[in-house]
């Protein structure tokens, strides 16, 4: 079982992006019971399509998981569904503000994850981390990468599946707002590698 484990490089105000800390920190551990392969994307909506692309071509996985920071959360999320639309106040690491704009006209309006979300959120619960089923991953990059990953899951009939997981910031992380929510990195560490394990019982 090979899994592509992505995060997103630094964005906006932060210097670091949690996303990618923890990709690093379950790749280093080598716990999980699968090949894991790690890759960044980059915060732009016009390039990161083509970097899932090449990094999926390159390993041939057969799931994708990709992990996004969300300052705002306290808590895990499991994204259940990527919405065919962009749209942004700020701009992206290019300087590219989408206004409503398609993914993909020809598309469906909304992709869902195949996988088994409720099993995923029910096991990493056990594990006592905070954690939710999400029913939006926004309208900034992290939903325009999903709709990539759940489009190339659909292309491949469903012989890879994928989810996105939204990270709050991890403890110690610098961030311009001192009452923004974290969460210990090895807690968010372990909910990933949870959600490996589940995957490659499937
Ligand atoms: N979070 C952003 C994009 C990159 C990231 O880590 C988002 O939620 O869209």
């Amino acid at each position: 079982m090979k899994v592509l484990l992505t995060g997103f490089e630094p964005f906006g105000d932060y210097v670091e992006n949690s996303s990618w800390a923890v990709a690093e920190r379950v790749a280093a551990r080598g716990a999980c019971d699968a090949d894991v392969v790690v890759e960044p994307l980059p915060v732009s909506y016009r390039r990161v399509s083509q970097v899932l692309r090449d990094a999926v071509a390159r390993h041939n996985p057969d799931a994708i998981i990709l992990l996004g920071q969300s300052a705002l959360s306290d808590r895990v999320k499991l994204e259940r569904v990527a919405l065919n639309l962009m749209d942004a106040t700020r701009g992206d690491n290019d300087g590219y503000a989408p206004d409503e704009e398609p993914i993909d006209p020809n598309s469906d309006a909304a992709l869902f994850t195949a996988l088994p979300i409720k099993r995923l959120h029910r096991a990493i619960a056990e594990r006592n981390v905070a954690v939710k089923i999400s029913n939006s991953c926004g309208l900034y990059v992290c939903n325009r990468t999903y709709f990539e990953a759940l489009s190339i899951c659909r292309e491949q009939r469903s012989a890879i599946s994928a989810i996105f997981v939204h990270l709050p910031l991890f403890e110690g992380q610098a961030s311009a707002n001192p009452n923004a929510h974290t969460m210990p990195i090895e807690d968010m560490t372990l909910a990933v590698e949870t959600i490996i394990g589940e995957v490659t019982k499937l």
